[in-house]
């Protein structure tokens, strides 16, 4: 059985991570079955959520997640897709995760309302005593102030990270086109990853300009729905 360590659910999306969604979709777009468990980082493989435990093996990093599953249990996802649209898959991912990933990081941790909807999303779902719930917010977001400033998005004007965020968005628009998929009429592994970020800027309900630029490009919103109704349909936020 494999089991998926991750954050909780939020905004009725599966988790609130982006990168713990990705392979929640991932799972699910192969047909391999899995359950959920709450990942506490210090137990972590690296140090961070995603991770998986397969039979006893333990595999951390969503990208390195998936590469394992397809190894263990085979690629019909990716199999026709050619060397040339690998390399734009990996492209893609890497603004996503690398780049993209920063300013909603921004728009969640630095943004008043996004800091006190992720104490909620992301702290309520643990069972942590109510002091310590009262503190790792402000720690985890003077972390995040921190890494943001080492990346280096931390260091621009608030207009310079929402213009960062935008361009992502756009590139990504201009590139998915009228296409139902990333790469046309049936989906890709790559498409885990991209729901799941755009799923974690268009979902949750705090007003910010990387939000209003995903929900203005009207192609992302129908991308991410047409993900949401082919592999969530049957899915419901646990009571
Ligand atoms: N490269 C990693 C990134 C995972 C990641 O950044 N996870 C975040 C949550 S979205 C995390 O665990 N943060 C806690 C920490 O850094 O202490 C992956 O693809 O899984």
């Amino acid at each position: 059985m494999i089991t998926l360590y991750q954050a909780p659910p939020a905004w009725g999306l599966p988790n609130v991570s982006p990168f713990c969604f990705k392979v929640e979709t991932y799972l699910r777009m192969a047909g391999l079955p899995y359950r959920t468990a709450l990942g506490d980082t210090r137990k972590a493989p690296k140090g961070k959520i995603p991770w998986i435990d397969h039979d006893g093996k333990e595999v951390g990093d969503s990208t390195f997640i998936i590469d394992y599953l397809k190894q263990r249990f085979g690629d019909p996802l990716d199999a026709k897709l050619t060397a040339e649209q690998h390399a734009t898959g990996l492209v893609v991912q890497r603004m996503i995760e690398e780049g993209l990933y920063f300013v909603a990081l921004y728009a969640r941790w630095i943004e008043d309302d996004g800091f006190e909807g992720m104490k909620t999303a992301l702290f309520g779902g643990y069972p942590i005593p109510p002091v310590i719930k009262s503190i790792l917010p402000h720690a985890f977001r003077n972390k995040t102030r921190k890494q943001l400033h080492l990346q280096g998005t931390g260091r621009h004007s608030r207009a310079e990270v929402y213009e960062i965020g935008r361009r992502d968005l756009v590139a990504f628009s201009q590139l998915l086109g009228d296409k139902k998929f990333f790469f046309g009429d049936e989906p890709t592994s790559y498409d885990a990853c991209y729901a799941a970020f755009l799923g974690a800027i268009l979902k949750p309900p705090y007003e910010n300009p990387l939000r209003k630029s995903a929900h203005d490009l009207a192609s992302l919103p129908r991308y991410f729905d047409r993900m949401w109704q082919r592999y969530y349909s049957d899915w419901s936020a646990p009571k």
